[in-house]
């Protein structure tokens, strides 16, 4: 009799092997910061704490002997800081979807930030009524009795059926709204840069369709207006990717057999990070892009990872894009040129204007436009800066730099590969 009174409920269970799991999942993380601890000397950890965790205890030495108060404080403080600064990185901060610099990215980010508000309210109400309840009618002491049995509560359920409709209803409203104003094409009087973008593994293609740059095709980096209205024609050539850069707007799906838009006017100029956010194969998390939001008129001064930077006006850059490539001034960048044209590359790569390979790559778009690679910040879709370095190593072996990279590989020796990087630093 007395065993069957000993047999755990399911919920004893329940409780037991999930406060196992979270001891599973947290002792990574508790034993790297006791180590911590320990190097910050003398604190010498509870026993139970170093039992829980597989630590060594330190030597009883006469200084650490005693038991200290201070240490599961630390450690507890160790822990909210290591939490909160988690998230941190100055690398990876442009990427902050709440620091938003257009305006559809202020619309999502207003949302955000309004459920956010109502949700704190909402968690705040609840928590506090449990909290009340729990305290005020708990169980007297040598009180057995069973509370009143009743029943349903007519006024009770109308208020918490009433209470969330009304606060659904005003959530939903401005929802409604910032959704059309999201897919609103931008007013056809105003000056508006259209851009087809194509999601390609894993680089991405940019034709211009209006204004200055009107039939420039380029790769990777995009380039637009602060203030000017940005239409993008969204679409892929092989499998579903997204076009996401945090700080503009939300994502947008890059879809083969399909035509997306994309509408928003950039506020700030500046230089952003962005990264294809659909799992698309061996190099997605290697395809990057970045967006360039040029100044209306005169150059200005912005700042990126740390560094200064001047942008020209959106119209200085476009006319210079629009350029065909600068011929090779030196006989080395001649050499250079020779190279890239023997070595294939005009096969898969455009250079508008270089002799005996513009006509062959004029129609090709299996590989990114180097008309002006050499202006480019980055190369291999934000993976690499673009140095010549960087550029030797990525055309002696693309597949090295990016697994599964759709550039062959053509056997070089290191001269010949410096020799066309050389020449294709020199497109600016
Ligand atoms: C079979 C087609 C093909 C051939 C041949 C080819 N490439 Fe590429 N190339 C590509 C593709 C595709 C990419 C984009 C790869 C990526 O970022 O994932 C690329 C990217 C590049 C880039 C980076 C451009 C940018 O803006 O990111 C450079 C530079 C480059 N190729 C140079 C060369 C040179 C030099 C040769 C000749 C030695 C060459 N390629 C031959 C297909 C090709
Ligand atoms: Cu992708």
């Amino acid at each position: 009799m007395a065993k069957v009174a000993q047999a755990r409920s399911p919920y004893a269970v329940l409780v037991r092997s999930s406060a196992k799991s979270l001891r599973f999942c947290l002792s990574p993380t508790t034993r790297w910061a006791g180590r911590m601890l320990r190097t910050i000397q003398p604190i010498r950890l509870p026993d139970w704490y170093t039992r829980q965790f597989g630590l060594l205890s330190p030597a009883r030495t006469g200084s650490t002997s005693r038991k200290s108060l201070l240490s599961p404080v630390l450690l507890i403080a160790a822990i909210i800081a290591i939490a909160a600064v988690a998230g941190c990185s100055t690398e990876l901060a442009p990427r902050d979807t709440h620091a938003t610099i257009s305006d559809s990215g202020n619309i999502s980010s207003f949302f955000y930030k309004m459920l956010l508000y109502v949700d704190i309210v909402i968690g705040v109400a609840v928590f506090g009524f449990l909290a009340v309840a729990i305290v005020r009618f708990r169980r007297a002491a040598g009180d057995d009795s069973l509370p009143p049995q009743n029943h349903g509560d007519a006024r009770l359920e109308l208020i918490w059926t009433a209470i969330p409709t009304v606060i659904v209803v005003v959530i939903t409203i401005p929802m409604l709204v910032g959704l059309f104003q999201l897919a609103k094409h931008p007013d056809q009087n105003q000056k508006i840069i259209e851009i087809d973008v194509t999601g390609k593994q894993w680089w991405w293609d940019f034709t211009y369709k209006s204004g200055t740059a009107n039939g420039l095709q380029t790769a990777n980096e995009v380039h637009v207006e602060a203030n000017t209205a940005v239409v993008m024609n969204m679409t892929s050539s092989d499998v579903i990717h997204a076009w996401w850069i945090p700080r503009l707007t939300g994502k947008r799906d890059a879809t083969p057999g399909r035509t997306y838009p994309l509408y928003f006017t950039p506020l700030e100029p500046g230089i952003y990070d962005g990264q294809c956010a659909e799992l698309c194969g061996a190099s997605h998390a290697v395809m990057g892009t970045k967006l360039f939001v040029h100044p209306p008129a005169k150059e200005v001064e912005v700042e990126y990872a740390g560094k200064k930077y001047t942008l020209d006006s959106y119209e200085t850059w476009a006319r210079e894009q629009m350029a065909s490539s600068v011929a090779p001034a030196t006989p080395e960048l001649e050499k250079g040129a020779k190279l890239f044209r023997d070595k294939t590359c005009p096969a898969c790569h455009l250079v508008k204007g270089l002799e005996g390979a513009e006509s062959a790559g004029q129609s090709v778009t299996t590989g990114p436009n180097l008309t002006h690679v050499g202006s480019r910040m980055t190369i291999a879709a934000n993976t690499l800066l673009n140095t010549p370095q960087n550029l030797a190593k990525w055309i002696q072996d693309p597949q090295a730099v990016k697994p599964g990279a759709k550039m062959t590989k053509i056997a070089m020796t290191p001269d010949e590969a410096a020799a066309i990087a050389a020449y294709l630093t020199s497109l600016k």
